[in-house]
């Protein structure tokens, strides 16, 4: 399947982009300015049912109407959910991706150094396992 992405103009939404076929689904997103460069990035969590398959996939639109894959790496787990959040209070937003079923688990992305990069990974998950400064 397919990412595409509308941005909302003119009172609808318009198709802006759509992606060349990612062999599976996109089952989690999230936007945010992921790399603290003032414009928003769209995280795309892509499941194929292969561990050695799925992605997380991070659109970039620093150029008005011009989105590419800034980040794309295979995830080995499935991400089902991501949420993007300042939780270690540095000023630059985390991508924290939850994965389920047997691979259960947390795993955090980061802009670091000039590039996207797994920082933390936590499997199996726990209830009481909180990301809080
Ligand atoms: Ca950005
Ligand atoms: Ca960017
Ligand atoms: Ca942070």
């Amino acid at each position: 399947m397919t990412v595409r992405i509308f941005k909302y103009e003119e009172g609808e939404y318009a198709l802006k982009y759509t992606s060349p076929n990612l062999g599976g689904y996109p089952d989690a997103i999230a936007v945010g300015d992921l790399d603290n460069d003032g414009h928003k990035e769209l995280a795309v969590g892509i499941l194929t049912g292969s561990t050695s398959d799925n992605k997380v996939i991070i659109y970039d639109c620093s150029i008005i109407n011009s989105w590419v894959e800034e980040y794309s790496q295979i995830s080995g787990v499935g991400i089902h959910s991501f949420v993007a959040a300042d939780c270690d209070g540095d000023g630059a937003l985390e991508l924290f991706g939850a994965s389920g079923g047997a691979s259960s688990g947390i795993t955090v992305f980061e802009y670091v150094g000039g590039s996207y990069q797994t920082t933390f990974t936590r499997t199996p998950i726990e209830v009481n396992d909180l990301f809080v400064k």
